[in-house]
This record gives C-alpha cells, sequence and structure tokens, in this order.
C-alpha cells in the first residue's frame, strides 16, 4: 500500500490513541486536527465521515473509525513490533480483552461524565449522570488497578496497544477533576510512565492546543 496513512483527530480526543500508536512505531503520517465537536464545527467533516467523529483513518483504501482497532491494524500491518501480542502467544486473549475494554468499558462511562458535566451547555448539564457514571468508571478502573499490582503493563511484560488504549482512559480521567479524584495508586504510577514516553508527548506536540475539556 503506497498512501500515507491519514488520521483526523481532536486534541486529546479519543483519536490520541491511534495518534500514539503511529508515533511509537515511527510511522510517517499526515495528521488532520479538527477543532471538537468537528460534528458541529466543522461542519464539512460530515462529508468525510458521516458519524462525524474522530478518529477517523484512511490508509489506502482502508477506512476505519474506531480507535483500538486503528492500534491493531497499525501494529499487524507495520509489525512485527513488540506492541503487539500476536496470535498465538498465552497473553493474546487478555491482549484482545484490553483492547475491547478500553473504549466498550473504561471510556464509555468517561464521556458520559465529559459530556454532563462540561460539554453541555449549563442549563442541560446533568450532576446526578456526573456522579452516577463517575462512580461507574470509578468501578471498571479497579481491573486496570488490580492489573497494575506490581507490574508497569498490562499484558506481556512489556509496553503494548492495550496500554496506549487502556492508558489513554487513564490520561482523559486525569483531565475531568471528577474523574482525576477516583484515580486510584497504581492508575496515577502507570499514567506517569504513559506520560514520560516520548512518542505520547510527541503526539500530543504535534496536536496542537487541545479545546477540551
Ligand atoms: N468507539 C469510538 C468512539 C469515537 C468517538 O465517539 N469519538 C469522539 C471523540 S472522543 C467524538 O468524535 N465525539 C464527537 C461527536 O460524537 O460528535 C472509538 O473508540 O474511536
Amino acid at each position: 500500500m503506497s498512501d500515507r496513512p491519514k488520521l483526523y483527530h481532536c486534541a486529546d480526543a479519543r483519536s490520541l490513541r491511534p495518534l500514539w500508536a503511529l508515533e511509537e512505531l515511527g510511522i510517517a503520517h499526515d495528521l488532520v486536527t479538527l477543532p471538537f465537536p468537528p460534528r458541529f464545527r466543522e461542519r464539512e467533516f460530515l462529508e468525510i465521515n458521516p458519524i462525524g467523529t474522530v478518529p477517523y483513518f484512511v490508509h489506502g483504501n482502508v477506512e476505519m473509525t474506531e480507535s483500538s482497532a486503528i492500534c491493531q491494524y497499525l501494529v499487524e500491518t507495520h509489525g512485527p513490533t513488540p506492541l503487539d501480542v500476536p496470535p498465538g502467544s498465552p497473553e493474546r486473549p487478555a491482549f484482545l480483552n484490553w483492547l475491547y475494554f478500553s473504549d466498550a468499558t473504561l471510556t464509555f462511562p468517561q464521556t458520559i461524565v465529559l459530556r454532563y458535566a462540561s460539554l453541555e451547555p449549563r442549563d442541560r448539564r446533568l450532576p446526578q449522570a456526573v456522579e452516577d457514571y463517575a462512580k461507574w468508571f470509578a468501578g471498571r478502573l479497579r481491573k486496570v488497578e488490580t492489573a497494575l499490582e506490581g507490574r508497569d503493563w498490562l499484558v506481556a511484560d512489556r509496553f503494548t496497544i492495550a496500554d496506549i488504549c487502556v492508558g489513554y482512559g487513564v490520561f482523559l480521567a486525569s483531565l475531568l477533576p471528577e474523574l482525576c479524584e477516583r484515580l486510584t495508586p497504581n492508575a496515577r504510577a502507570y499514567l506517569k510512565r504513559l506520560e514520560a514516553r516520548p512518542a505520547f508527548q510527541a503526539a500530543r506536540e504535534k496536536q496542537g492546543e487541545p479545546d477540551f475539556p
């Protein structure tokens, strides 16, 4: 495939997962950073991605909209790499579970908190939803906290895209006061290790100024 991958992104949104993976893998790419939410603030984007979400990823005739799936695609197309845990590895089921867990289970309650604590106009904010889903997030974070007991990374004793995908959720929590206060000790130490990675720093530098929360 000859085309450079192209990633549509909003600063610090879930598209940070594939942007960070691109940086970790050293893949030359084109980055388009949009204002958040692009559905309202960049109407033409709907002609490119009708659901209006980021990430939106294009590579030749490949089009993808799921942040964790794009990370998986990148390691599979640009590997072999230690960031992957390939089929046949004993840790593969746990690895896949973290990839799916990252968005469907961990980030889902975070989006409710973000939306009803700060994105909606003041008269549409829902403190009860914020409190309930912050608690829900904390319950789900317990799985991460336990997995990191005595370990630096989630699976296979090394940094993988599972850490990018789940680690993004921990990073996002640190940006939201209602969730930051619920971050537990192992998760906080994990976040420090993640933020120290040059590829994470490069991704955040390239994306420009965040305009949310
Ligand atoms: N499950 C998708 C969710 C994508 C998604 O909802 N992205 C958010 C950004 S964090 C978005 O674009 N929201 C703006 C909107 O829905 O208008 C993924 O993991 O990438």
